[in-house]
């Protein structure tokens, strides 16, 4: 097999989020979010009780940071804003000068050197007293966000023209009120994570149009959102329809209101939730829906669609109840002897961010996609050939997609350097850059797969590995 080469004009990065990597978590002006608050107050709910309040210190660092990305090459780099460093309160009462300015030398430095900034409005950093208030699933959220968006592309649209407003709704809603994994650990499935799924796709809608109405025409630039895209394969044969249920009960949920034809919530997830709610004695579905104007205002309010990929899942229908408090009796697990990473989720499985790529196509009218996610843990170490062969083979999927037709136009590795993993601390890493977290200046140092990803990134090719 021949060298196989990327398409002109792709564009190559990496990624990281703001708590994960900044620190300074209460330094100059900067107030509490749900994840200062989590961390602080439920310390062990982090598997090794750590926190965010150091993290990489990427506020301090941020010249060594892109000095990284200058070092490995990238097209773009994506990183995310602390709402409550640049508006204390939340609200845009009072701006916060050294936060603008903290993400100003940032955005400047790498201006500097001709690298794109691809920012992310939310990576789940929720203004704690917003959380308060109900947080995501109080409906003025959706005008809390949008008037905090407003502030930020005021502030920084001049210069970022790859905007993400929310990263992994499903992650926020689904694990933030619907369990107790994430921030804010509400734990209400099937009511909370609802409810916070339609205030944050109307929070999203509102904010891409006032992107496009009054930021657009003088900025250009473009808006998404990064979804959580794991892919859902059958069983079997005859688990096809399963499969696809898990697809609109995960990655549908977000995606098909925005990119699908018809809007709305993917119609399985309607009837299911519907009839289980009936069954349950709830005067009406708990899934909470449009209405005709809100379904008008998401549908094609995105005009990229952002995919955080990481692994595979296998799907069949099992025989619960009604009375369980699942929506969808479809159950979803990992074969034990599937490849695996440091982290228990993260299975190596290629081939399904291929079949991903082709379900996007197909499903949502082949829009223009960014991977603004993929990527793999160790342990600590700087020999991580098991990482080097994650990247390879997911790079050589995704051009099997894009030989077909699949309209990718970047990739952004997770993550540039190692960073707080949120329900496992520091214990595994997903770094290029190895970070050492027992050192006060956090030394980054270069693993082999940041070289291997550099070579890749230069020659614009991959090797054939099969
Ligand atoms: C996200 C991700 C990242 C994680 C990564 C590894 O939602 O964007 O959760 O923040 O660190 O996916 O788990």
């Amino acid at each position: 097999q021949s060298i196989r080469k990327f398409p002109d004009g792709f564009s190559f990065g990496a990624a990281t989020a703001s708590y994960q990597i900044e620190g300074a978590w209460n330094a100059d002006g900067k107030t509490e979010t749900i994840w200062d608050h989590l961390t602080h107050n439920n310390p062990c709910s982090v598997k090794d009780c750590s926190n965010g309040d150091i993290a990489a210190n990427s506020y301090n660092l941020f010249k060594r940071d892109v000095e990284m990305i200058r070092e490995l090459g990238l097209d773009h780099y994506r990183f995310s804003l602390s709402w409550t460093r640049i508006l204390p309160t939340g609200f845009p009462d009072k701006i916060n000068e050294a936060g603008v300015q903290y993400y100003n030398n940032l955005i400047n430095e790498m201006i500097k050197y001709n690298i794109k900034p691809m920012v992310t409005l939310y990576h789940w950093e929720l203004p704690q007293k917003l959380q308060e208030m109900g947080g995501w699933a109080n409906p003025h959220v959706t005008d809390w966000f949008a008037d905090y968006a407003r502030v930020v592309f005021e502030q920084f649209g001049d210069r970022v023209k790859y905007w993400i407003t929310i990263n992994e709704p499903y992650q926020i809603c689904n694990a933030g009120y619907g369990s107790t994994t994430k921030a804010p650990q509400l734990n209400l499935k099937g009511i909370a994570d609802y409810m916070c799924a339609k205030n944050l796709l109307v929070a999203h809608a509102k904010t891409y149009h006032i992107y496009n109405n009054e930021f657009k025409p003088k900025y250009g630039g473009v808006v998404g959102m990064s979804m959580s895209a794991q892919w859902y394969e059958p069983e079997s044969e005859e688990q096809v329809e399963a499969a696809n249920e898990a697809m609109h009960f995960g990655i549908g949920q977000y995606a098909h209101p925005i990119f699908a034809k018809e809007g709305d919530f993917p119609q399985i997830m309607k009837e299911k939730v519907s009839a289980k709610s009936a069954a349950q004695g709830y005067y009406r579905s708990r899934l909470v829906e449009f209405t005709e104007e809100e379904v008008n205002m998401i549908r094609g309010s995105s005009d990229f669609i952002g995919l955080n990929h990481y692994t595979t899942y296998l799907s069949y229908r099992s025989n619960v109840t009604l009375e369980e408090k699942q929506d969808s009796d479809v159950t979803s697990y990992q074969p034990n002897s599937w490849p695996g990473s440091a982290s228990e989720w993260l299975k190596q499985i290629p081939w399904g961010l291929h079949k991903l790529l082709t379900y996007v196509k197909h499903n949502y009218d082949n829009p223009m996609v960014i991977i603004t996610e993929n990527g793999f843990s160790t342990l600590s170490g700087l020999e991580d050939d098991d990482r080097i062969s994650f990247y390879r083979e997911y790079l050589n999927a995704m051009l099997d997609a894009i030989e077909e037709g699949c309209n990718v136009a970047g990739y952004t590795a997770w993550s540039l350097m190692d960073n707080f993993e949120w329900l496992e601390g520091y214990t595994v890493r997903f770094g290029l850059y190895e970070v050492d977290f027992t050192t006060a200046n956090r030394t980054r140092t270069p693993r082999k797969s940041a070289f291997v990803y550099k070579e890749i990134v230069r020659s614009r090719a991959l090797d054939p590995i099969y």
